[in-house]
């Protein structure tokens, strides 16, 4: 009788630290969840900007792309109908959402390559995980912005 009351009194006590623990886990669960990309990110590198004035494919000249490496890209605008945009204002920026930091780099378009395209020195992402790349346009047909992701 008195061993009985001691296992049911160890049960209890296990019941109520096992609570607790199980909190734990299913936090640390959730941190590692949020490391990790969704599963759906849009990894597209060819969209319509937020507002639907222009359409660009981003494009690595390198492959694959390796962190730790200077590299450029070349960014083809285009207006939402297909039309080469020449003469715009790109600036392209970027970072980890879930680092909160941005890139290493301040990446410049060093050339206009013709046919809508702009070449993109300076790009490096330093540690694997989930980037975006930010690429804001000024052009004749007026300001907008295109946030692609990329996962190293
Ligand atoms: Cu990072």
């Amino acid at each position: 009788m008195k061993i009985n009351m001691e296992t049911s009194k160890s049960l209890k006590r296990a019941l109520w630290f096992g609570i607790p623990a199980g909190l734990l886990v299913a936090g640390a669960c959730t941190a590692m969840m949020m490391m990790s990309p969704s599963k759906d990110l849009d990894l597209a590198l060819s969209k319509l900007s937020a507002g639907g004035i222009y359409r660009a494919a981003i494009h690595a000249n390198i492959e694959p792309v390796t962190v730790g490496r200077m590299h450029s890209w070349t960014v083809s605008l285009n207006t939402a109908t297909g039309a080469p945009v020449e003469g715009a204002s790109i600036t392209v920026d970027g970072g980890m959402p879930q680092h909160g930091h941005g890139l290493p780099t301040v990446p410049k378009v060093t050339k206009y390559l013709g046919d809508g395209r702009y070449l993109v020195e300076g790009m490096k992402f330093n540690m694997p995980g989930w980037w975006t790349i930010k690429v804001e346009v000024d052009g004749v047909a007026g300001h907008d912005e295109f946030v692609f992701n990329l996962v190293l």
